[in-house]
């Protein structure tokens, strides 16, 4: 255990551990941090949540849809725990709010034990012959900087039809940036592809350790936030150009309404300017009721509960570009 997260909340062995450590004929239980990095839409949070099998992480087709460090646990009973830790999309950076996603990134990054760099083997053919994605390069010279082990996943093989490309874009990616990957796993995040494979892999490059969450535990994020960034994918998806790069969701209220039986929440979606504030409510208010409902459906799956969701919009001039704003929304320096 290398890294900050090493210090983050352990909890007491179970019982099953202990004993599986005490005797010595038993396979070692194993557990460490492994971050997902790489560019921005290459996949990273689809594959989280299909290593989890629970959506914990919003994904859409659109980059630079992660914006926070987000934790998801997996314990595989007896033989170990893996803490993914899914990060923003490395990326050149030009606003501030881009700035403090790529530093997040790196950071968390470099507080990990493992780094899973993804690639976008379709992007690696866009040229029609392999080579690596553009972007990648500075990506692998910014993990190998970091001196932990790497192992390449070369994700959205589902895409690239004749699996014969397969081999080439590995042997594109040979030496890229300095890296010296551990292995090399071709995937599909979408499909499922590869993945008992690649969990196997990781875990068998962390260190022998004990659990660091609780064994029922998936993620360490708050309610708020999750709801937050379940309205925000939606919003995301309902909206183009801009407006998602200059929408921000605060849950406001967040309350269980013990006597209807419901959890009542009341929702912000900020943007930069008025034009934009009228597009995401949309004419006679369609477009927002249709976030809200879409946001509900998946929150009420997620919470296993009934909801209540009021949406408010609100214009919180040029936020992504003012670090007090970004503050005020809740984007501010994680520590790894
Ligand atoms: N065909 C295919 N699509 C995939 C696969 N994995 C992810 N995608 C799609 O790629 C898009 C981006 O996925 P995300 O998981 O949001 O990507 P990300 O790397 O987390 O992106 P950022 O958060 O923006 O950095 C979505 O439309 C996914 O459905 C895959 O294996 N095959
Ligand atoms: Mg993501």
């Amino acid at each position: 255990m290398g890294g900050s997260m090493a210090h983050m909340e352990r909890v007491t062995q179970p019982r099953w551990c202990q004993q599986a450590m005490a005797d010595e004929n038993q396979a070692e239980f194993r557990s460490g941090f492994v971050a997902l990095a790489g560019q921005p839409n290459v996949g990273k949070s689809t594959l989280m949540n299909a290593l989890l099998g629970q959506k914990i992480s919003i994904t859409t087709s659109k980059p630079q849809t992660t914006r926070n460090r987000i934790l998801g646990v997996k314990t595989l009973p007896g033989r170990g725990q893996i803490v993914y830790v899914d990060t923003p999309g490395i990326h050149k950076a030009h606003k501030a709010l881009n700035a403090l996603m790529v530093d997040n990134a790196m950071s968390s990054i470099g507080s990990t034990d493992l780094v899973l760099f993804i690639i976008d083997a379709p992007a690696a053919m866009r040229g029609g012959s392999p080579s690596p994605a553009r972007g990648d390069e500075a990506v692998a010279e910014a993990l190998a900087g970091t001196g932990l082990p790497v192992v390449l996943a070369v994700n959205k093989i589902d895409k690239l039809g004749d699996t014969g490309r397969v081999l080439p874009i590995i042997e594109a990616y040979a030496g890229i940036g300095g890296l010296e990957p551990l292995a090399v796993v071709p995937i599909s995040a979408l499909e499922g592809h590869g993945l008992d494979r690649l969990e196997g892999l990781l875990l068998g490059h962390l260190e022998q350790g004990e659990p660091l969450y609780p064994e029922d535990m998936v993620t360490d994020q708050a309610e708020r936030f999750i709801a937050a960034e379940l309205i925000r994918e939606k919003l995301t998806l309902q909206t183009r150009r801009e407006i998602p790069y200059s929408s921000a969701v605060i849950v406001e209220e967040f309350h269980d309404d013990v006597v209807r039986g419901l959890l009542k929440m009341r929702a912000i979606i900020h943007v930069e300017q008025d034009s934009q504030k009228g597009i995401v409510i949309g004419k006679g208010g369609q477009r927002l009721k249709q976030i809200g409902s879409q946001a509900r459906a998946d929150l009420e799956r997620f919470f296993g509960r009934k909801v209540f969701l009021d949406i408010h919009v609100k214009v919180s001039r040029n936020w992504s570009g003012d670090a007090k704003a970004l503050e005020r929304l809740g984007y501010t320096r994680e520590e790894g």
